[in-house]
């Protein structure tokens, strides 16, 4: 291919985009009224949608709620490059072999000329994700190195620029809906290649003098999602690549509005504003933001920790540890970890999007098209406990998870019974009928005692993965609150009211009539502390009860107890109303009075808020002196 690199930028889109990105510079904040209005103004050209009810929103969520499980496809010219260059293994995630490998440019554009996927069969992929048991499936259509997987007016790096020259996407979304699920794209804000991406590399040796273009850039966004709605009119749109500085809230907030204007029908997750704030319960993120920030958040190869109520999620998950191919990688997880964690997933009410990456030629991986067989299999019998349900009554569950739909409730059993007694902590309703899904004939029995609910169950589990019982129950499960926390004897509690706070704007909160907390901790040098006596020698463990909204975790604390230091990590609790207590780790203090100080342990780090803290417990290590 001989064409020369180049980007020709539609003029009447770039001064729209000028004049948006020169209109909202004045502002100095994003958050305030009437934003989302503004925005709907500037997507000029495209007919903006009325504001959605929470009624045509659910509608509209509807299927992608029921779909629990989809398949993300890392797919470009880096997959033919199999993670390697000059002979050599280049670390990290195949898709980012330019960056992590420093590849320049030019030589990695040259190298995609030859990307020839001859073995690409979408027929064989649509109809191994349909008998995998997955609803939709969201490719990478343009990744963070700039490769289009279509014909874009606006690029010549795309297939029609490399020996392909071809459109790979719509064969796809054919074969893909022909299957009766749902197509989707990912498409990168980032764009290592383009002249105008302001976060170019120092590799990147393809435009030397000249300087990105800001408003081009914006340009080269709207043209492209014009190209890809006009084309794919995809169910799904997964922005990435949101988090470099050149991309501002403003822009974050433009480009949303226009995809609605463009796509009004379509999920979109919440990648294309900063700061991924999906995982905020909604009515908080939308009163706070005054911004579309799209409709589910992204945990990325991790699962929250509990449900979050308000919140619609889904956890993208590779399969061994790179998204892109990667031939050196083979740490494929087992199925039976990929079964546990759909279950998991669905047990706190959130979405799988399990990545597969093929490689240069379009082959899928064979382990990957094993551990997809296996899922098929097992949502075969299964699926009903996974689709269309809702996070389980019984969270916590020691020995598996549980979801629900009306009138059932499903026990996804990880470990099964020695004794053949299955116990059900806290269910208050009654069961009327259990049984062992996808096998009627092995008996199952409820039993009552004065502690709780139980099952006894046949011996065998049928599946040592997962094996399903659906309780049959009338009305909405009715749960009894779990007993209050028993302290251990002689703990001392250091509560809010009595501490000491310094710096910023760190104050007391009134939760409920009996709680107060520590919060406003947005000043990284603000600290609390107590003094507090000990009358002997101890062995204590350190325990924080603290809360941390999702996506203000990850700051880094510290804990000052006399010249003894401890610190830790806090990790979100679901919200700043919801307090669990973190022991942050075990030390002998006293006898005699001494500071204890819990302060940020790097304050120009700190990002958000640190967290709320309810109290600071000294426990007593049963028996050691
Ligand atoms: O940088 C990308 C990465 O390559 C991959 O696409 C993941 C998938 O969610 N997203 C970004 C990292 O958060």
């Amino acid at each position: 291919m001989s064409r020369p690199l180049m980007w020709p930028v539609l003029a009447a889109t770039a001064s729209a985009a000028a004049a948006c990105a020169q209109d909202l510079a004045t502002e100095p904040r994003l958050e305030r009224p009437g934003l989302r209005e503004q925005m709907t103004a500037v997507v000029a050209g495209a007919a903006s949608p009325a504001p959605e009810t929470p009624a045509q929103r659910d509608a509209r969520m509807a299927w992608w709620r029921d779909a629990r499980f989809g398949i993300f496809i890392h797919w470009g010219v880096y997959s033919r490059l199999e993670g390697r260059w000059d002979g050599k293994d280049i670390p990290s995630v195949g898709e980012w072999i330019m960056e992590t490998g420093k590849i320049p440019a030019s030589a990695y554009v040259r190298e995609a000329r030859a990307f020839n996927p001859t073995a690409y069969d979408p027929a064989s992929w649509a109809a191994l994700f349909r008998d995998a048991g997955a609803k939709y499936v969201v490719i990478t259509s343009r990744h963070h190195d700039g490769f289009c997987l279509w014909d874009s007016k606006v690029s010549d790096f795309d297939v029609m620029g490399v020996a392909a020259g071809r459109d790979l996407l719509a064969p796809l979304k054919r074969e893909i809906e022909r299957q009766g699920l749902k197509f989707g794209l990912y498409y990168s804000i980032m764009d290592w290649t383009h002249p105008d991406w302001s976060g170019r590399r120092a590799w990147n040796d393809l435009w030397p003098g000249r300087a990105p273009d800001r408003a081009a850039f914006d340009a080269y966004i709207d043209a492209q999602l014009r190209e890809l709605a006009a084309a794919y009119d995809p169910a799904v749109v997964w922005f990435d690549g949101e988090w470099e500085d050149p991309w501002t809230v403003e822009e974050g907030a433009r480009t949303q509005a226009l995809t609605r204007a463009l796509m009004p029908h379509a999920i979109v997750n919440d990648r294309c504003v900063k700061a991924r704030p999906g995982m905020r319960p909604r009515r908080q993120r939308e009163q706070a933001m005054d911004q579309d920030v799209g409709d589910f958040g992204t945990p990325e190869q991790e699962v929250p920790r509990k449900a979050l109520p308000d919140v619609d999620w889904e956890t993208c998950l590779t399969m061994n540890d790179t998204w892109g191919y990667k031939a050196s990688d083979t740490n494929f997880k087992s199925t039976r970890e990929l079964i546990r964690t759909l279950v998991d997933v669905s047990s706190k009410g959130g979405n799988l999007l399990l990545n597969v990456g093929p490689d240069g030629l379009g082959r899928i991986p064979e382990p990957s098209i094993q551990r997809l067989h296996d899922l098929g299999a097992w949502l075969k019998v299964n699926g009903e406990a996974i689709y269309a349900t809702r996070a389980g009554p019984i969270q916590k569950l020691s020995w598996g998870r549980s979801t629900q739909r009306d009138g059932v409730i499903y026990l996804h059993v990880f470990d099964w019974p020695r004794d053949g007694r299955l116990p059900l902590p806290g269910l208050k309703t009654t069961v009327k009928k259990a049984r062992v899904v996808g096998h009627p004939d092995l008996p199952v029995r409820t039993l009552v005692t004065e502690e709780q609910q139980w099952l006894e169950v046949p011996g065998v589990a049928p599946s040592a993965d997962a094996t399903v019982i659906a309780l049959e129950i009338d009305g909405p499960p009715v749960m009894v609150a779990p007993p209050p926390e028993k302290l251990t004897e002689g703990t001392i509690v250091l509560g809010a009211g009595d501490a000491r706070l310094a710096g910023g704007r760190l104050g007391l909160e009134q939760r409920d009539a009996d709680k107060q907390n520590i919060g406003y901790w947005t000043d990284g040098a603000a600290t609390a502390s107590w003094s507090v006596t000990l009358p002997a020698s101890t062995l204590v463990d350190v325990v924080l009860v603290l809360s941390c909204l999702p996506g203000a975790e990850g700051n880094d604390f510290q804990v000052d107890l006399g010249d003894q230091h401890l610190r830790g990590t806090v990790r979100s609790t679901g919200s700043w109303e919801e307090f669990e207590p973190v022991t942050c780790g075990r030390l002998r203090l006293g006898p005699g009075t001494i500071d204890l100080t819990v302060r940020a342990a790097d304050p120009r780090a700190m990002h958000f808020a640190l967290m709320n803290l309810q109290e600071v417990r000294l426990v007593p290590v049963k028996g050691t002196r």
